[in-house]
Formats: C-alpha cells, structure tokens, sequence
C-alpha cells in the first residue's frame, strides 16, 4: 500500500470534465450546487424530498430522519415500499420489452431478459419460495454462480420480504456453515455449479458439506442447474428450482415492507475472527442505490452498464441486482473470467453489447494492463462514455492507462470510495461536474458528511492524514450487525462516542478539498479488492493440528494491491526441505477449505516464535517489513527474542 501513497502524493495531473459531457449529463454544475445548498440548509428535507421523488412507496413517509437512538438511526420508518416493485413493477406500463439483463455465460453464448421476461421470472420464484415455506423477515442464504437466476432470488426474496445474505461462491463449505448459522437461514439457494475459465465449479456439494455438521435451522435447499454435473439431492430437504417454480403463476402481489424492514444481509471482515452479518435497509438503501446509479454513473435509458462485480460482494448488490433496475436501465451480467478464453474478454464483451458505462476494480485494471495495449484496440470500445473503478485506492499509473487506452483519453474515471456498510457511493465524482485528478476518489456525494480528523476527534485540513469518518447518518448505512447492536457500536461509533460513523480507513485531504484514501488502519487485508481478516486468516491456520500460532499481515502486491503473508509457529520441529515445502502446500490448501482460495497465503515462513514484545503483542510492524523483504534497521530490543527474525527471513527451498 505504502507504494500507492508515495505516487498518490506527488500526483498533480487534473482532468476536467469535456464539454461534451457536460452537456448531456445528469447532474449539471447548476442542478449539483443545488442538491448541494438542499443537503447544507435543510439534510433531512433534501433525502426525503429525493425519497419520494426516485422511489414508489405504497404508503408515504411523514418522518425523514429518526435519531432518536443513536447510533441506531431510521430513514422513512413510518413509510411503507418494496424493493422489487421498485426494480421491476414501476417499470412495466413503458419498458416492458426494454431489455433488463444482457447475460453472457463462460462459454460465450448470450441470454436476454425483458423487464417483462425478468417480472415474471422473480414472481414465478416469489410463489415457490412462499409455497415451500418462506416467510417475511425469513432468512435466505443464497450460493449462486454470476448468472442471472442470483439476481432473480435476490430479486424473489425482496418480493416477499425475506431477507437474503449472499454467500460468495468461492467461499469454502467452513465459511458458508458460519454464514448459514449465525443468519438462522431457513432456505439456501444454490447451483448444482458454476462455470468460469471452461471448468465447472461446484456449489451444491459445498452447502451438503455445510448442512451435514451444522446449519440445523435450514429446511430446503433449492438447487438450480447450471450444469451438467450431476448432484446428490437429500429426499425431504433439497428440490430442483425447476420443479420448484413449475407451474407457479407469473403474477405476485409484492409484499410491502417498512422501509427499515431489513433488505439484505452481507458478511464482511473485520478486525476480530468472526465475519459480521451487515444489515441493510429497504427504503434508505434502494434511495442511495439509486441516486448513486443517476449522478455517478450519470446513467440513462440509452446505456448499457456492465459492472463486473460479482453479488457475492456490495458492489454486485448495489450496483448490478439493484441501483441499475431501480433506474429501469439495461445491464450486463457476465459469468467468467477476464483472463479466458484471453485477456481480451472484457474488451470483447464491451464491443459486442456495446456497453457505454463500465465499473471494474484496479486489481482487474492492473492485471489486463499487463498484457498490453494491444490487446484492447483489437476491440471497438467506441461506444464507452464513462468508466468506473472501486474497491482499493487506484495507482495513478493504472488509472491513466485506463483512461487512455480503454477509454480513447475521453472517458471519464470515476474513482469511488464506499464500503459495505455504506451501501453505496460515499465519496466519488459527478462526471459532469468534478475535476479529476488521477488517484483520488475527489469529493462527497451532495448529502454526505465526510470528514478527517485525528485520534482526538479535531477535524484536520489538508495535508495531514487521518481518520476517514461519516458525521451525519445518512439513509443507507449499515443499521446494525445482524445479532450484535454491541459489536455494532463498538466497531463503528464507540471511538468518538457516537459523534461520528468510524469507517477503518485512514485519508488525506489536499487543497482542492479532494480526499486520497490511504488504506485500512485495522487489520483488515484488501487482496484483489476483497477485504479479508488477518484474524480471519490466522484462526483458519491455527485450526491446523501442526499450527500452535500463527501471524498475518499483508505485504504490497503489484496486481492484487495486497498479497497475504503468513508467519507460523509449529507445534512440532520446522520441518526441512521437500517435507517444508509439502507443509507449506497443505497449510495453503487448509486455509483454502477453510475459507475460501482467495485467503489463501501466498508465502508462509516459519519460526520458534512470533516476534513479540516483553509484555506479549505481536509486533506485526516488524513482520511487514520481513514481508517487504526490508532490512530491519529499527530497534528490536524490546524483542523478547530478537533472534527469531532471522528464521522469519528464511525463505522456504
Ligand atoms: C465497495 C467495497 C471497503 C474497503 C474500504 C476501503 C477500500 C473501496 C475504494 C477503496 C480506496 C476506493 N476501498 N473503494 N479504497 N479507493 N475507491 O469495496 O466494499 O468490500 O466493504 O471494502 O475497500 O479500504 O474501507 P468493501
């Protein structure tokens, strides 16, 4: 991360918004001063005037903000909607046959919904959730590959008022058994498998692994076939989504909820070992799920938006199975990879759907420019007018070469900075307004109270960094941690006794008022833009019957931003040799089963100890630096035993 800061700080280059864009944008200079001068003399009015103007609710709201219990706040709580009525419904009487979802599978072949085709998939699995015993406030793990039927169970949950929790697919049976258990799901939602890079990835196999030591509160698995390969199906739990929704009607009154009702669950890390269920809002979430779609990604009914996100993480929640629909506009959904058939993909599938707005991560950035420039001008990318990037701080050096070559040097970057708990966009441009300057996700949204401040909670000006905080709650932020108020308060509030939203990362500001963010200031990992627990990691490898203790920290990586390293303690003799290597190989593929491959370590080394002070604490400061491959040169006399750096040192052969 350290390299990202040095090059964000000498960055000076600023890109100002084309005329061109300009004068077809959504939010004009005029209309974002406006929004701004609202949100300054009157915050509660501007979200609740922009609440009933973007979202249909089926009783109105009277209350805006409820703060009477901070930090647990309410949006439009005496208001009643539904979040599928809203992406779907609201929409048929003019787009009916305007397409909703482009899909375009691993093998390459293509399917198309309608607003209508998707209206009635969601209320024909709406039924069949009802009828196999889904009820409102139930929870709904689901565990899908990238395909369409994910956004239509999301879609069937909110219908009804179940609340869904996506599991990523790549996460282990291990992770998922947590998720399943501390939701108290009554159903799971999977596929026989997936498909990405020509191979199959199974999923069913992984929720039996799962159910059959735990997960007791579930009572049926459906099971969507995606694939060939056949699977086990358990008489009396398991049902194939295609006898599940046989003969169910096309038609669903949808179920309307308060607008505090809780619309998802998503599992994130965080500094302790166990994920945290986040809580999310109906109404509040949909409003900045929406807003966000309209001013940053300045999206209209002529585009096509692909977000590459899966809807295993926020951004496949906010901005594919929600913000775009709530719009009414056309969106890609994509199954594979970027690197199969070859590293053209992404660039194929923008030619050949014409996409014009596209939303990626750096670390995807970063691997695809590494095959060159010539790849991408294979492709006609013409029809692209804006580009987006989220999930880590973007090097300066990517950020241009996106704009440059995948953009033609005219589409703007926008760089936004949120997180799980904020539900969507905090701080990023308005493409017809803001100038850019490579590296920084530039300002808050009009509405959005960020600030900077330092351990006392004094707010710093540009220049020094910081901690990033939220002051004013705004509609979509986490409400709670699901079955945790106290972790809830603690985690996010309890530092600056509820005066402020304490989002983990640390920013500077410069004196154009941009915010730069630096990183995460908990230990908390971002590899390829997916945020991990280093404690996460470190019980996974303890769970190792030869681990007696182990350290992880985080060492900069050149695609990944950050790669995961490990220091292990053994509780037998370090072995030498082939025997060190196999080791190091069965500790990996246990952290893999445990969690998921993407936690797995890419480097392990091993010592007597972990290098800790004389009043016990890892000294993780040290541990980085052996990671880095830096020369120690501070003062470790405080080690208890300095000696055991170098074993650290050693790399295994
Ligand atoms: C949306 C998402 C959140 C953490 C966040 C921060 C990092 C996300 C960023 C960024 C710099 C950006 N992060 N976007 N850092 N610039 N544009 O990624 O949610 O998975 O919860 O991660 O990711 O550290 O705190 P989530």
């Amino acid at each position: 991360m350290s390299n990202n800061i040095e090059s964000v700080l000498q960055e000076d280059r600023v890109f100002k918004p084309t005329e061109a864009f300009k004068k077809q944008a959504n939010i004009t200079e005029e209309k974002y001063q406006q929004l701004k001068k609202k949100a300054s003399e009157d915050y509660e009015g501007f979200w609740s005037d922009l609440a009933k103007e973007k979202l249909s609710w089926s009783k109105d709201f009277t209350v805006g903000l409820d703060d009477s219990n901070p930090p647990f706040y309410k949006w439009f709580s005496d208001g009643e909607l539904n979040a599928s009525y809203n992406c779907i419904d609201r929409h048929l009487a003019e787009k009916e046959d305007k397409l909703a979802i482009i899909f375009e599978a691993d093998d390459g072949s293509v399917e198309q919904y309608t607003y209508k085709d998707l209206h009635d998939e969601v209320c024909r699995l709406a039924n069949a959730l009802t009828a196999q015993g889904v009820e409102k406030g139930d929870r709904v793990v689901i565990y899908m590959p990238m395909i369409p039927q994910a956004v239509f169970a999301m879609q069937a949950c909110a219908r009804i008022g179940a609340i869904h929790s996506i599991v990523f697919g790549g996460f282990s049976a291990e992770a998922l058994r947590d998720r399943i258990e501390d939701a108290g799901a009554k159903m799971v939602i999977t596929a026989n498998a997936g498909r990405r890079g020509g191979k199959s990835v199974p999923l069913k196999g992984a929720v039996d692994e799962a159910l059959e030591k735990g997960g007791d509160s579930v009572r049926k698995v459906i099971v969507y076939k995606r694939t060939d390969d056949d699977v086990k199906m358990k008489d009396d739990r398991d049902i194939s989504w295609h006898d599940a929704v046989a003969g169910m009607s096309n038609y669903h009154d949808a179920v309307m909820v308060n607008a505090e009702h809780p619309l998802f669950l998503l599992y994130t890390s965080g500094s302790t070992g166990k994920p945290k269920g986040i809580q999310h809002s109906t109404g509040g979430y949909l409003l900045n799920a929406h807003l966000t779609n309209e001013w940053v990604f300045d999206l209209k009914d002529s585009d096509v938006f692909w977000c590459t996100a899966d809807v295993g993480w926020i951004t496949g929640h906010t901005y594919v199975a929600y913000g775009p629909l709530s719009m009414g506009m056309t969106m890609l959904m994509f199954e594979g990879v970027p690197t199969y058939p070859d590293a053209g993909r992404f660039w194929q599938i923008c030619q050949d759907h014409g996409v014009t707005v596209f939303y990626t991560a750096p670390t995807a950035i970063r691997a695809l420019m590494k095959f060159g420039d010539d790849l991408p001008k294979q492709y006609d990318l013409s029809k692209l007018r804006l580009l987006g990037t989220v999930g880590e701080p973007i090097n300066p050096e990517a950020w241009m070469w996106y704009h440059e070559v995948i953009g033609r040097g005219e589409c703007p970057i926008m760089d936004t900075w949120w997180q799980t708990e904020t539900g969507a966009h905090m701080i990023a441009p308005i493409p017809g307004v803001t100038d850019l300057k490579p590296g920084s996700c530039t300002k808050p949204l009009p509405g959005i109270d960020a600030h900077i401040v330092d351990e006392e909670g004094k707010e710093l000006t540009h220049g020094e960094g910081g901690y990033l905080v939220i002051r004013k709650p705004w509609p979509s932020m986490v409400r709670t941690i699901w079955g945790d108020d106290e972790r809830f308060v603690d985690t996010y509030f309890a530092m600056f006794k509820n005066k402020y939203y304490v989002v983990g990362d640390s920013a500077h500001l410069d004196t154009d008022g941009n915010f730069w963010i630096m990183g995460r200031i908990d230990d908390v990992l971002n590899v390829s833009g997916h945020r991990l627990g280093t404690m996460e990691i470190e019980s996974a490898l303890v769970s190792h019957e030869k681990v007696a203790e182990a350290a992880v920290v985080g060492k900069p990586h050149d695609v990944k931003g950050e790669s995961v390293f490990a220091f292990v303690v053994l509780n037998q003799e370090i072995p030498e040799g082939d025997a060190r290597l196999a080791l190091v190989q069965e500790l990996r593929n246990h952290v893999a089963k445990e969690i998921g491959p993407i936690a797995k370590p890419d480097d392990i080394r091993f010592g007597s100890n972990l290098p800790k002070t004389r009043s016990g604490k890892i000294m993780r400061r040290l541990l980085r630096s052996i990671a880095k491959g830096e020369e120690i040169t501070s003062d470790t006399s405080t080690l208890e035993d300095p000696s055991i750096l170098d074993q650290f040192m050693q790399p295994n052969k």
